[in-house]
């Protein structure tokens, strides 16, 4: 399709506008928002994250490409959540200490809250403190910890092991994603399932929540 390839182009260049008016006009087009999220939106991002990685773009292009990203996600978040799907459960989600990284955290709060689920996003950079806090608040189903740098993601394993430290690791389904991470590490670090994408994710938690 040439406006999804013009997309990845606008989301390449950083630009927030373009890529609003091309959601919408797919929306327009009668594409379902996660169609536009993972063709447009998602395929535009993998382009940006080899360029990155091989030294042709850097932070600050990579910044306005999120942001770009953002704009469009924007636009198809309130679709994805209203479903009206059953109530299926509460889920806590944040991005571990030290990682900045939101999108994908973002995406999977955002599919989740479609599927059902209440979604308590704690945001990024969490230390253990700030996940204990929000299981605390009570009512909470699953743990959601997402990492994408392969320094930051051990720290998922410091979470969890507070957490048997507590006595409360059997309370809650934790479930571990983001990019760096396989099906091994969540085995490894004794979480309950890896999930590879948002829509796995959704699978997961339901599959947990029966
Ligand atoms: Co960063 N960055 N970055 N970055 N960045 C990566 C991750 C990198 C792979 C790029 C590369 O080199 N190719 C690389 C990591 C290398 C490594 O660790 N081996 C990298 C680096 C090095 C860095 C910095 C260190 C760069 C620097 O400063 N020199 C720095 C670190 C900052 C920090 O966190 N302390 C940095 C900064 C940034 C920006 C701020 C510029 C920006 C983030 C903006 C933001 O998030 N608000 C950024 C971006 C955008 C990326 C890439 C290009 C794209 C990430 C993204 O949003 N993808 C990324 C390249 C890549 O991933 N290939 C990269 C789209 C998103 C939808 O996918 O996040 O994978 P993803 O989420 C998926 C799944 O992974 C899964 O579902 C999602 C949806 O399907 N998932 C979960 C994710 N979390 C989950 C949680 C779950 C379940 C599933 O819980 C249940």
């Amino acid at each position: 399709d040439e406006l999804v390839l013009q997309m990845h182009d606008d989301l390449y260049d950083g630009l927030k506008e373009e890529i609003e008016e091309g959601v919408n006009i797919l929306l327009g087009r009668g594409w379902q928002p996660y169609e536009v999220l993972t063709n447009a939106l998602v395929g535009g991002m993998t382009i940006v994250g080899k360029d990155f990685r091989d030294g042709i773009l850097f932070v600050p292009e990579v910044l306005l490409a999120a942001n770009a990203m953002k704009g469009g996600m924007a636009i198809l978040k309130p679709l994805l959540a209203e479903t009206g799907a059953p109530r299926m459960g509460t889920m806590v989600i944040g991005t571990v200490k030290g990682d900045i990284h939101d999108i994908g955290k973002n995406l999977v709060g955002m599919m989740m809250e479609g599927a059902g689920f209440e979604v308590r996003d704690i945001g990024i950079n969490n230390a253990v403190d700030a996940y204990m806090e929000a299981l605390d608040a009570g009512d909470v189903d699953i743990l959601g910890m997402s990492a994408l740098l392969t320094t930051t993601m051990p720290y998922m394993k410091v979470v969890i092991d507070a957490m048997i430290e507590k006595g409360v690791r059997d309370d809650y389904t934790i479930l571990v994603g983001g990019a760096p991470l396989n099906e091994e590490f969540g085995k490894a670090i004794g979480a309950d399932a890896y999930c590879r994408d948002a829509a796995v994710a959704v699978d997961t938690a339901k599959e947990f929540m029966a």
